[in-house]
């Protein structure tokens, strides 16, 4: 037996706790870095021993002209950020993106809409046949437009959805400075109707937006008491666009990332963590931290939704330095 399947054969003994108090979580989060590291590592060694990493490319497929006023957002019509209110695009022009995607090494298709939530009519027929055709290419898809309905998301999950991503951005103290449009209540609801439709949940924050340690930790809670837990976690570090009411804010100090990660990695084992927005500000080194602390998922494309990604050339350097497992299929 080799020394990694000792190590995946570990996993069984791995405990899967939903219980998770705010004084423990704050204390990882405190901990020092080497042993935050190496309990995030054993953890991730346990699930994931050859460090596969899961590929997500991210498309806008209806940009701006959204009516919450998620301070961090270039795409409320309450902040003044130069994106406009776009034309929703087509299921074919989605349907070519995905194609690429996947022919660069993609296994999952994240499709965005600037919305409060989804309303029926030919948009949302749009939607499931753009997750129709997603699966149809062998993608993994995922939807992330706002709230819905019960019937919305039994629709989208016989539509063949495989996630549906609702984060919940903050901690519940400090949700108000920054959204007032929509509450954290409304946001939990919204998981669990996606839950029942039999969807995987892709729920997740961002860090970098003013908050406390222990605001970090309180998200954490939240999301590591949810049962079972979101199969998903974006860890996002704020963008400061211009125009919104957060431009100011200081960039996160890149090991800031690597502590969210390995905590999230600690607390919910089998979830895929993804490190996602605020890549390009992280350098080469800190991601590959990430990705040993506990990463094992990215956004990978040259965008996001409106603001830039790495270079898929860039990327593919990266996992290949960092020596982590991709499923290349071509
Ligand atoms: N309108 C839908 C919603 O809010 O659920 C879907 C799109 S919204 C842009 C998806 C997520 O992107 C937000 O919940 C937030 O976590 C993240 N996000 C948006 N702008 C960001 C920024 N400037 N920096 C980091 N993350 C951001
Ligand atoms: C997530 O947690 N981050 C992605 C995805 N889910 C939808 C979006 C990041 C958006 C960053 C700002 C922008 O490009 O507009
Ligand atoms: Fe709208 Fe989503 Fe942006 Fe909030 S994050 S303003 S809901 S697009």
């Amino acid at each position: 037996m080799t020394l990694l399947d000792k190590k995946s054969s570990d996993v069984e003994l791995l405990d899967v706790r939903h219980d998770w108090t705010l004084h423990e979580i704050q204390e990882l989060l405190e901990l020092p870095l080497m042993e935050l590291l190496w309990q995030a590592q054993l953890v991730h060694r346990a699930v994931n021993p050859s460090y596969n990493v899961q590929l997500a490319s991210l498309l806008s497929v209806k940009t701006g002209g959204c009516e919450e006023d998620c301070a961090y957002c270039p795409q409320s019509i309450h902040n003044s950020s130069d994106v406009s209110n776009q034309p929703n695009l087509d299921v074919d022009p989605v349907l070519e993106k995905a194609k690429a995607a996947k022919a660069a090494g993609a296994d999952r298709f994240c499709m965005g809409w600037a919305w409060r939530e989804i309303r029926n009519g030919e948009a949302f027929e749009a939607m499931l046949s753009m997750v129709r055709g997603v699966r149809e290419i062998g993608l993994e898809a995922c939807v992330t437009a706002g709230m819905l309905t019960d019937e919305q998301a039994f629709r989208l999950a016989e539509a063949g959805l495989t996630a549906y991503n609702h984060n919940l951005d903050t901690s519940p103290e400090n949700y108000e400075q920054i959204i007032t449009t929509r509450t954290f209540q409304e946001r939990l609801e919204t998981l669990h109707r996606v839950r029942s439709a039999g969807i995987t949940i892709c729920c997740g924050g961002i860090i970098g937006m003013g908050e406390s340690i222990t605001d970090r930790a309180s998200l954490l809670k939240i999301l590591a008491t949810l049962n079972p837990h979101p199969e998903s976690v974006p860890i996002n570090a704020l963008v400061p666009v211009e125009g919104t009411p957060l431009e100011q804010c200081q960039s996160v100090d890149p090991l800031e990332m690597v502590r969210m990660v390995a905590t999230a990695r600690i607390l919910m084992p089998y979830s895929r963590v993804r490190l996602s927005a605020g890549r390009e500000q992280l350098g080469r080194e800190a991601q590959i931290l990430c990705l040993q602390a506990g990463a094992d998922s990215i956004f990978y494309g040259d965008s996001l939704l409106t603001t830039s990604n790495p270079e898929i050339e860039a990327d593919r350097q990266l996992l290949s330095q960092a020596g982590v497992q991709v499923n290349w299929d071509f």
